[in-house]
């Protein structure tokens, strides 16, 4: 009976970003937990076929469709496709992010409003076609990626820790708008991991490699599979009550100040 909470046999999980990082891991997760997960990625089709053959290998039913998340005609398209060719997507994660590290004084207004796009209005584009069905169904999970910047600064990320707030708030409001339809909307706030996206940051003797891992109560980048268990719990039964909150995956992170690094 416990376990049954967690199982996700005959569901249909749309993963955004899941060719790979964090939003490979948390689909594979899903999908070791049952689902079948509609893997999206928009850099190539390759890379698609790559990622689905990667899921396959390990007995996880995967079917792969490229759009861009921030264009709301190829959102629209493609759901309309998975809905058909696939089924009615039971579970959506909106994972697909991008970050650019500038300070802000010298950051180009073109680059903010890109990394705006990706992280906080594409996640908006993408739930507010799904949900249609969610509502229609009268049952639906939404996890939203969020970040340790959904919390706290740091310099040279102000516009994706901008985006990460605000998606933050755009969980708790849609689960504001969407309970009532028993859709939950809750959030996964990854610590730092060892993904593509912190390669050039966790480099051995860059000073924020050091810098992350004194940080980190836990005293080490996470890695990528620690989040599987938060994906599996938000997307099941087991957290039918659960609306609005953010589930920080985070080794301790924001938990604590910090210490001296001769600690
Ligand atoms: C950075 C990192 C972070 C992480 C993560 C933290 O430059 O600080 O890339 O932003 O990717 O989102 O939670
Ligand atoms: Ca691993």
């Amino acid at each position: 009976m416990s376990i049954e909470l967690f199982n996700l046999s005959g569901k249909i999980a749309l993963v955004t970003g899941s060719t790979h990082g964090l939003g490979m891991a948390m689909a594979k997760g899903l999908g070791k937990a049952g689902a079948t997960i509609v893997v999206n990625g928009n850099s190539s089709q390759q890379k698609i076929d790559d990622a689905i053959k990667l899921y396959e290998s390990e007995g996880i039913k995967a079917i792969g469709y490229k759009f861009n998340v921030t264009d709301e005609a190829q959102v629209i398209d493609a759901i309309n496709k998975i809905q058909s060719e696939v089924g009615p997507i039971d579970i959506l994660v909106n994972n697909a992010g991008i970050i650019k590290r500038t300070p802000l004084e010298e950051m180009e207004v073109a680059d903010f409003k890109q990394v705006i796009d990706v992280d906080l209005v594409s996640p908006f584009i993408v739930s507010k076609h799904v949900v249609k069905g969610m509502i229609a169904r009268k049952q639906g999970k939404i996890i939203n990626i969020c970040s340790m910047m959904s919390e706290l600064g740091r310099n040279t990320v102000g516009a994706y820790a901008a985006a990460k707030g605000g998606l933050k708030m755009l969980t708790q409001n849609m689960a504001t708008e969407w309970a009532k339809h028993n859709i939950q909307t809750n959030g996964i706030g990854p610590g730092y991991f060892a993904t593509s996206q912190t390669a050039p940051i966790r480099v051995d003797g860059h000073p924020f490699n050091e810098f992350i891992i004194n940080r980190t109560p836990a005293a080490k980048w996470g890695d990528p599979d620690d989040l599987a268990g938060a994906a599996i719990f938000l997307a099941s039964r087991a957290s039918d009550f659960v609306n609005g909150h953010v589930v920080y995956v985070d080794g301790g992170i924001l938990a604590t100040i910090g210490k001296p690094s001769n600690e």
